[in-house]
């Protein structure tokens, strides 16, 4: 639950994503469904260069004794400060990765093929066997299915295997310093205190990706006082090497955050031929029985459509060619988790796999993502055509994908909201053809209510 917060979770802002949450296109490396990022030892990282004469107190240093002031006034004892501040530098590769800008941006078939392989299903099955009663005992506790824990656990950390190796305290002490997001960074550096202070790490074996998040489900510090238990009992909270610690709390999240026992995330679908695409959106929700209705059925021929009490929706996370998914309350759940439609759909997916379901009956989408910059130019484009496709920040927002259904209805196209290179294509035709008119604009750009779904 890295995140990266730019993963959400667990009560963390994500940062790119936060003005939408609904990605299609979803996740920019690095962003809100990043994979973990696991750095060098934080010795090497941290390490100043020597100097021959004193230096004035840098600027870091001068924020560093107000902020252990302000920790101090609020209860984290001097031992802690010592321990997890004392001597601490700004982490030179934090920043680089925190400004770190990705140039492309990923397709869902790309970033599934990377995270649900075969190697990885293989080793969460073998993980599931070993640790079958304790996986037995959270999911009896929390009711969530022992495959989901271990999907979490596998897209988190590769099964344990990547905690990330930053010191935590002095990589949220960078961020603070530094950041963009010095204000989220600071409660986390003060969270992490208290986890210190409380006994359950030492400083210097509060280890994390270069964000912060800890442990084998990558807690932020915040998740981690909220949420983490002490799932074997010995009086200490160890997300790092206690596996029972590790799944209770991240069990205890889900349940917290709404998780319905016995329904899915999302089950792959096939759609009839005459499915209306701009019924495809996560936030148009009908029950299951009218979906099937309208023809649309699970994938895999063997299986059939969950009877949940609640709606579902139908997204497309790679176009109308694509993949097509049928999404539910526990998608929700899991996007509090991450706020990345394509990861949510991974934990889907993995989860199944693990379960000994069946890879991805659907086709393979559109090919090819569009740069970060063909993305910027698209939304100008679609700007200038009138189209209301918000700032051009690369990210394919809401508002973006709403701009693309409308150019989309507009053009005879199938309505999947999806801005793959196909559609820039389209765009940039019609932005040519409008130029050499002398029609484009940048006046308001016309309303189109993303409810409707009438045929
Ligand atoms: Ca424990």
């Amino acid at each position: 639950m890295v995140d990266r917060f730019m993963r959400s979770a667990r009560g963390l802002v994500p940062i790119r994503t936060e003005a939408w949450p609904f990605l299609l296109l979803a996740a920019l490396a690095g962003g809100c469904a990043a994979p973990s990022v696991v750095g060098p030892a934080p010795e090497a990282a941290g390490t100043a260069p020597a100097r021959a004469t004193p230096a004035p107190p840098s600027a870091f240093d001068t924020w560093l004794a107000a902020f252990r002031r302000e920790a101090a006034a609020q209860g984290i004892s001097a031992a802690t400060l010592d321990a997890a501040l004392g001597g601490v530098k700004p982490v030179e590769p934090v920043i680089a990765l925190d400004h770190r800008q990705p140039e492309f941006l990923q397709t869902f078939g790309d970033y599934i093929a990377r995270r649900v392989t075969a190697g990885q299903v293989a080793r969460g099955q073998a993980l599931l066997a070993e640790h079958a009663d304790l996986l037995d005992a959270v999911e009896q506790r929390y009711g969530v299915p022992r495959t989901v824990l271990v999907a979490f656990w596998g897209l988190e950390t590769h099964y344990g295997a990547d905690l990330g190796g930053f010191n935590v305290p002095a990589t949220l002490a960078t961020l603070a310093f530094d950041g963009r997001r010095s204000g989220f960074f600071r409660g986390q550096l003060l969270d992490a205190l208290r986890i210190i202070d409380a006994g359950h790490v030492s400083a210097a074996d509060m280890k994390g990706s270069w964000a912060g998040a800890m442990g084998n489900m990558q807690f932020m510090p915040s998740t981690f006082l909220a949420y983490a238990v002490d799932g074997d009992g010995d009086g200490r909270i160890d997300v790092w090497r206690s596996l029972p610690d590790a799944f209770y709390s991240a069990a205890h999240y889900l349940q917290r955050a709404g998780w319905r026992p016995n329904e899915p995330v999302a089950i792959e679908v096939r759609l009839p031929r005459d499915f209306d695409w701009r019924q495809a959106r996560l936030f148009h929700r009908l029950k299951v029985a009218e979906w099937t209705a309208t023809g649309v059925e699970a994938a895999d021929p063997s299986a059939s459509l969950p009877d949940v009490a609640g709606r579902a929706a139908i997204v497309l996370p790679q176009g109308w060619q694509g993949p097509a998914f049928m999404v539910f309350h526990n998608f929700d759940v899991v996007m509090k988790w991450n706020r990345s439609m394509n990861y949510a759909l991974a934990v889907a997916q993995l989860s199944q796999q693990l379960a000994g379901g069946p890879p991805l009956a659907g086709g393979e989408g559109e090919a090819g993502a569009l740069s970060v910059a063909q993305m910027k130019a698209l939304q100008q484009a679609l700007n200038e055509l009138g189209l209301d496709a918000g700032p051009a920040d690369g990210l394919p927002g809401p508002r973006t994908q709403t701009a693309v259904r409308l150019f989309q209805a507009l053009h005879g196209l199938p309505v999947d909201g999806y801005a793959g290179p196909s559609l820039l294509a389209r765009v940039d035709e019609a932005h040519a053809a409008a130029a050499a008119a002398g029609t484009l604009t940048l006046a308001p750009a016309p309303t189109f209510d993303g409810t409707d779904c009438d045929p």
